[in-house]
């Protein structure tokens, strides 16, 4: 975490208990504020050495907030920060990840019967108390106990946005070593599944005790958790990142075998157990020349406690016949190399064996952006820079679909039909200004029956139409079934913007039956899209390979309201990739031409 991450989380904690306390107005200067010090480019300690007038400089920062700024850089510690949280002792993250909860009702349950955790929270519901606090009644009640489990899951389990960055740096960090021969990540980041449970490294080197000692000193590390002679475990922005060592000759058995998924190993292990082969961490053997070794089948359960999933021979005994490369362990079971987002045992080692495994949609295959937002609705640049931060990321056009009104968009954020009038013009000026051409599109809202509230007329003569839910998420699942179908049969919606409305570890979102949405997307030559947004990768990987298999077209769009946000494609990539999606399959992938003739 960088400073001024840190300093912002700090400033957001002081927002959350003041609105807490029940103060008015300050919590959200605190936010602004806060914002603005995690997106500035400069680093917060350097400014806070050159004084207050240094730190209120930046956009937002007041004076008052400035002070407490020098004050937690110099000290640590913010007093007044201190003296809030005695008077509030609460797991505040963990109360407010329940849906509906906030700050203010978590002031309110701590006054009126001393709620400060999670499980407080559940019990107090369950008791029937909350509904009796004045201003809760009983369907507030029934929506925390709905809501409590969803909420301690997402507790326990990290946004891959949050925790890939952690581990790439920790990467580059251990890469850089001297000792340090190969270095890769592992586990669920490298499958880039959308939460993780921890970050897994992996190294090969000799030098086992000095690669320890210095992850254990890396900067990022707030604390160690183990440290043995082969692994280390540290604390890291609220993550925990695992190290293991390994030989060289190990290493791509080991990458093998930490990468999981579990399923994914008890798969392939059993390939080698049928061949008369052993396959475990330290490499693949040939034990048919040791007694009692090679017939015991690992079992399929691999998911529960992980029992099943055992190693039947933990040992080196045998001739190795593999386990310096990942590559050259697939081989040897006769299969071609499986790519890591496919290795969730849904029968990508039958694809491997026989040679049909997709050609999945790389990062570098995208040429534009199809689902971008700009200072005319809720975006912070305008249509100009949008368009140049796409220019400069080697894209060959770019696409703008601000919101319009309807609802869920709060505040007037969004666009009515004059204004997308107005906004086509400003479109065709900021085309000058660039070298790539600018299309004029909207991100137009789905009713909560499938309708859209934007004129039909104004959505003919766009572009492109995005259509996304944005509110009315908590409807069943037929009633989200039927909504979604509507919308992508509508005659002028081109791509099905995140379509569950999901926000990772926040909100489930949605839940249509998938196969009918994607059905009805190709029979309509509607493209779904993957929301690369961190918070969404929203279709999963379930649904963009439900769509792939119902021969849905796939959008991979980034939703950006910043230039930076665009980096954000890598994460809707690796999602598309774990719904098997090749680079045919993609929208975006294609030329401007090829978008032009699917939008026909
Ligand atoms: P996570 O961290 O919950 O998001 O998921 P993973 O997949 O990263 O799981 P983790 O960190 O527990 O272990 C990393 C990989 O190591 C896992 O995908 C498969 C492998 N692995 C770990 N422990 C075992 C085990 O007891 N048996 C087997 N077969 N594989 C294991
Ligand atoms: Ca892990
Ligand atoms: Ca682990
Ligand atoms: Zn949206």
């Amino acid at each position: 975490m960088s400073r001024n991450d840190e300093v912002a989380t700090r400033l957001e904690e002081f927002a959350d208990l003041l609105e807490a306390t029940g103060v008015e107005y300050k919590p959200t200067a605190y936010r602004r504020a806060a914002e603005n010090v995690r997106d500035h480019p400069a680093p917060i300690e350097g400014l806070a050495a050159d004084g207050e007038d240094a730190v209120a400089e930046i956009d937002r920062v007041g004076d008052a907030i400035a002070a407490k700024i020098v004050e937690y850089v110099e000290t640590g510690a913010i007093e007044e920060l201190d003296e809030l949280r005695e008077e509030l002792p609460v797991d505040m993250a963990g109360l407010t990840a329940v849906e509906g909860v906030g700050p203010k009702t978590v002031g309110s349950l701590y006054d009126a019967l001393g709620i400060s955790d999670l499980d407080e929270l559940e019990a107090a519901a369950e008791a029937g108390e909350i509904q009796e606090v004045s201003g809760f009644g009983a369907k507030t009640e029934q929506n925390i106990l709905d809501n409590v489990p969803f909420a301690r899951e997402s507790r326990e389990r990290t946004r891959l946005g949050d925790a890939r960055p952690v581990a790439d740096d920790a990467l580059a960090y251990l890469a850089d070593l001297d000792p340090v021969e190969s270095a890769e990540v592992c586990g669920s980041i490298r499958r880039w599944k959308p939460t993780i449970g921890d970050v897994d490294l992996l190294v090969a080197s000799e030098a086992r005790e000095p690669i320890v000692e210095a992850f254990t000193d890396w900067e990022a590390a707030d604390a160690t958790i183990e440290a043995g002679t082969g692994k280390a475990s540290v604390r890291a922005d609220g993550t925990r990142v695992d190290l293991r060592i390994v030989d060289s000759d190990e290493f791509g058995a080991a990458l093998q075998y930490f990468t999981g998924s579990r399923a994914h190993n008890v798969a392939v292990r059993n390939r080698a157990i049928d061949r008369g082969l052993k396959l475990n961490e330290y490499g693949l053997f040939d034990v048919s020349d040791v007694d009692g070794e090679g017939a015991e089948e690992a079992d399929g359960d691999a998911g529960g406690d992980g029992n099943g999933a055992e190693e039947p021979d933990s040992t080196r005994a045998g001739e190795r016949v593999a386990g310096e490369s990942e590559d050259e362990v697939y081989r040897a079971l006769d299969l071609d190399p499986i790519p890591p987002d496919l290795r969730e045992d849904r029968g990508e080692v039958d694809a491997a064996a026989e040679g049909r495994l997709p050609f999945l949609v790389e990062p570098g295959d995208l040429r534009a952006d199809l689902h971008t937002h700009t200072d005319w609705s809720d975006g912070g640049f305008s249509i100009a820079e949008m368009a140049r931060a796409a220019e400069e990321r080697g894209y060959d056009y770019h696409v703008v679909t601000d919101h319009a009104t309807g609802p869920g968009m709060v505040g007037g954020v969004g666009l009515d039909e004059s204004d997308i009038e107005e906004q086509a013009a400003a479109v065709a000026e900021a085309a000058d200004e660039v070298d790539i051409p600018i299309l004029h599109g909207i991100e137009a809202n789905i009713d909560a029956d499938g309708g859209l509230a934007t004129d039909d007329e104004i959505l003919a003569a766009l572009d492109l139409v995005v259509a996304s839910p944005h509110a009315a998420l908590g409807q069943d699942s037929e009633a989200a079934t039927e909504r979604l179908i509507r919308a992508v049969e509508h005659p002028h919606v081109d791509v099905l913007g995140h379509p569950t409305g999901r926000l990772i570890n926040e909100r489930p979102g949605l839940d249509p039956d998938v196969e009918a949405v994607a059905a009805a997307a190709s029979a309509n030559g509607t493209a779904i899209e993957v929301n690369a947004n961190p918070a969404r990768l929203d279709a999963d990987g379930e649904f963009v390979r439900a769509a792939i298999e119902a021969g849905a077209t796939i959008a991979v769009d980034t939703d950006a309201h910043a230039p930076r946000e665009l980096d954000n494609a890598r994460y809707g990539i690796h999602t598309a990739r774990r719904g098997w999606a090749e680079t045919s399959n993609v929208l975006n992938a294609r030329s401007l031409n090829g978008l032009r003739s699917f939008l026909l």
